[in-house]
């Protein structure tokens, strides 16, 4: 398989997690892909141009990081990224995780690719309240991070993605959040192996 990302991608590294704890890593090849540039082979993959993108061994293209996940599953003895006994929860933690990383990705593109003179504070401000929200309620009630699901992966990512692009100072503000990421850390160095270089 060829997975198509970067190292900083907060989706691609959720891939990347759950096929280091799945076993399934050694299948994979990972080539760079670069949204921002035509005929990049992300683009020529993923007409979105949106990292990450999966080739399968048959040559068959998979997106998005979700529709990934589920494929890993298939490969396995069973469902592990979408277990069956607590399906529904697990989807409700991914889409909070998928959430938390999309409002992440529009405040940091807002600051970083949009010329300064634009940025618009509104929109920011309105982005970080979906994070303010997402996180009070994941300190409330979090998934069990001793189990490397679809959901806590993908939270996991989520913060990992906020220590580094500091949209919401959320060991300040969600305390709480730190005892859970140091044991979802604990329980799986591939959250660690997969911390790129900034
Ligand atoms: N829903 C997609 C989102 C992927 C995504 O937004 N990736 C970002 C990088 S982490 C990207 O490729 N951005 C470039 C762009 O949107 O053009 C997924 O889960 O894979």
């Amino acid at each position: 398989m060829i997975l198509i990302s970067t190292a900083t991608s907060p989706f691609g590294r959720k891939v990347k997690i759950a096929a280091i704890i799945h076993g399934l890593s050694d299948r994979i090849r990972v080539e760079k892909g670069d949204p921002w540039t035509e005929g990049d082979i992300l683009r020529r993959t993923n007409p979105l141009g949106k990292m990450p993108a999966l080739i399968t061994p048959e040559g068959f293209t998979i997106y998005d990081s979700s529709v990934i996940l589920e494929y890993f599953d298939t490969l396995l003895d069973c469902a592990r990224l979408f277990p069956a006994e607590r399906r529904l929860e697990t989807l409700v933690f991914h889409s909070l995780g998928n959430g938390l990383i999309e409002a992440g990705i529009l405040i940091a593109y807002e600051r970083l690719r949009r010329p300064a003179e634009f940025c618009y504070e509104p929109w920011i401000d309105h982005q970080r309240g979906k994070l303010q929200r997402a996180l009070a309620s994941l300190a409330g009630r979090a998934p069990d991070p001793h189990i490397a699901d679809a959901g806590s992966i993908t939270l996991a990512c989520a913060l990992g993605y906020f220590d580094w692009r500091k949209q919401i100072e959320w060991r300040e503000e969600f305390p709480a959040l730190i005892g859970w990421l140091d044991a979802f850390r604990e329980a799986f160095p591939a959250f660690d192996a997969t911390k790129a270089e900034h």
